[in-house]
């Protein structure tokens, strides 16, 4: 069996997805994701300069000696763009795998572990009232776990996933159209000193069952960080996401040794070397990557298991950014993960996405339910992407009020 072509397609409604189609010798073909959010254009690039070119000939069943290949072969290694890129070939070769084996990909990975996969959605407000709201709505659409985000009273603007304008909480994209980013300002103290108490009234308003999750996004320093977990303590948060910046794992320990908030953190990640200490260390209590970041199904895979190997359990990415063909991937790890957690669930869900991305994954009272066709269970309507190109776009970039560069 051979690969015989592959096409790139960068657009969407909303978003810029960036679509691999591979085709094969035998007709069947394969689906993939190289999203790279607010970069799309560079693992599309990376595609169509340097990795498609040699896909041409190869056996699209050599999946993880294709992995190797590009990865060791790069010397260059790792970097979001190149794993990005890696992994919409993997997520398409393990498309065409079950395609050919006529199994969804769940059944390849090693069947189920579980028939529903909780989902959590993003609860939003400029103010705590707003937020209030639209926690209410998640839990009457069904929901067991929410996000929850909130204008912080003072902060000079708004923050991170919060509206500017009261009302406008169903559906925030945190991007902006143009390549000339918005700017945030953000002060820690104001947020240490609100945020646990508005976390304290939500617990009180929604009960103890309900799984309350809230994104720092990478906002606080380690001490601060570990000063807000044992702030939240009593709230029994589902988990305290990004408390500060990904990239030092040791900093966790800090956190760790003040608080039993869990944590949650990983989906800046792009391979196993960024997170390997953490997780053997049991420094954290979710991993959050996503598999269009980190190189698709195959590398994602050995995270999740050397995660399973330290009591950590999984919380997959699952941002607006993710087009529904990594989200299918990531619903067939869920099913089969045996240390499956939680799913982020914004897929846009609106009629032009679905008529894009036909899919049969179902989520009903916030739980998907994963397809079974053959492969991933989604496909791409090439006529649809027809009526998309790139348009450039960029999230905020955050300063603190003197003007110091912070992070978004
Ligand atoms: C966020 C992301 O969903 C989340 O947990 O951290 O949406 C993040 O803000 C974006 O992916 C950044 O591009
Ligand atoms: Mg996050």
């Amino acid at each position: 069996m051979k690969i015989t072509d592959a096409k790139v397609f960068v657009g969407g409604p909303k978003k810029n997805y960036v679509t691999l189609k591979i085709m094969t010798d035998q007709g069947i073909y394969g689906l993939g994701d190289a999203t790279l959010n607010n970069r799309e254009t560079l693992p599309a690039h990376y595609l169509e300069r340097y990795l498609i070119p040699n896909l041409i000939g190869k056996d699209p069943r050599n999946i993880e000696d294709i992995w190797q290949f590009f990865y060791r072969g790069a010397y260059f290694r790792r970097g979001p763009i190149a794993m990005a890129a890696y992994g919409a070939i993997d997520m398409a070769l393990w498309d065409i795998k079950g395609k050919l084996a006529n199994m969804p990909v769940y059944q390849l990975l090693g069947g189920k572990s579980r028939d529903g996969a909780m989902v959590y959605a993003h609860a939003t407000g400029a103010d705590l009232e707003d937020l209030m709201d639209s926690i209410a709505y998640y839990v009457e659409q069904g929901y067991k776990a929410v996000r929850v985000q909130c204008g912080i009273p003072g902060m000079p603007t708004a923050s991170y996933a919060v509206p500017e304008k009261k009302g406008d909480v169903k559906n925030y994209i945190t991007d902006y159209t143009g390549i000339r980013p918005k700017q945030e300002v953000w002060d820690s103290d104001r947020y240490i000193r609100y945020m646990p108490g508005a976390l304290a009234e939500i617990r009180d308003r929604f009960g103890p069952e309900l799984h309350i999750l809230h994104d720092v996004h990478h906002r606080l320093l380690p001490r601060e960080a570990a000063e807000f977990g044992k702030a939240v303590e009593p709230v029994r948060l589902y988990w305290m996401e990004d408390p500060t910046p990904a990239e030092d794992q040791d900093a966790l320990r800090l956190i760790r040794q003040h608080t039993t908030t869990p944590i949650a953190i990983g989906e800046v990640f792009n391979t196993i070397w960024d997170c390997n200490r953490m997780i053997e260390q049991e420094l954290l209590d979710f991993i959050r990557i996503a598999v269009a970041y980190c190189g698709g199904i195959t590398h994602a895979r050995r995270i999740v298991d050397l995660a399973g190997l330290h009591h950590v359990r999984t919380g997959f990415h699952g941002a607006p950014s993710h087009s529904p063909i990594s989200m299918a991937a990531q619903h067939h790890l869920n099913a089969w993960a045996p240390n499956f957690g939680v799913q982020e669930y914004l897929v846009l869900g609106t009629a032009a996405c679905d008529a894009l991305f036909p899919s049969d994954h179902r989520m009903e009272q916030g739980m998907v339910h994963v397809s079974d066709a053959p492969g991933l269970g989604v496909d791409f309507d090439e006529s649809e992407a027809a009526r998309y190109s790139y348009e450039p776009g960029s999230h905020p970039v955050v300063r603190l009020e003197d003007g110091t560069m912070w992070n978004y």
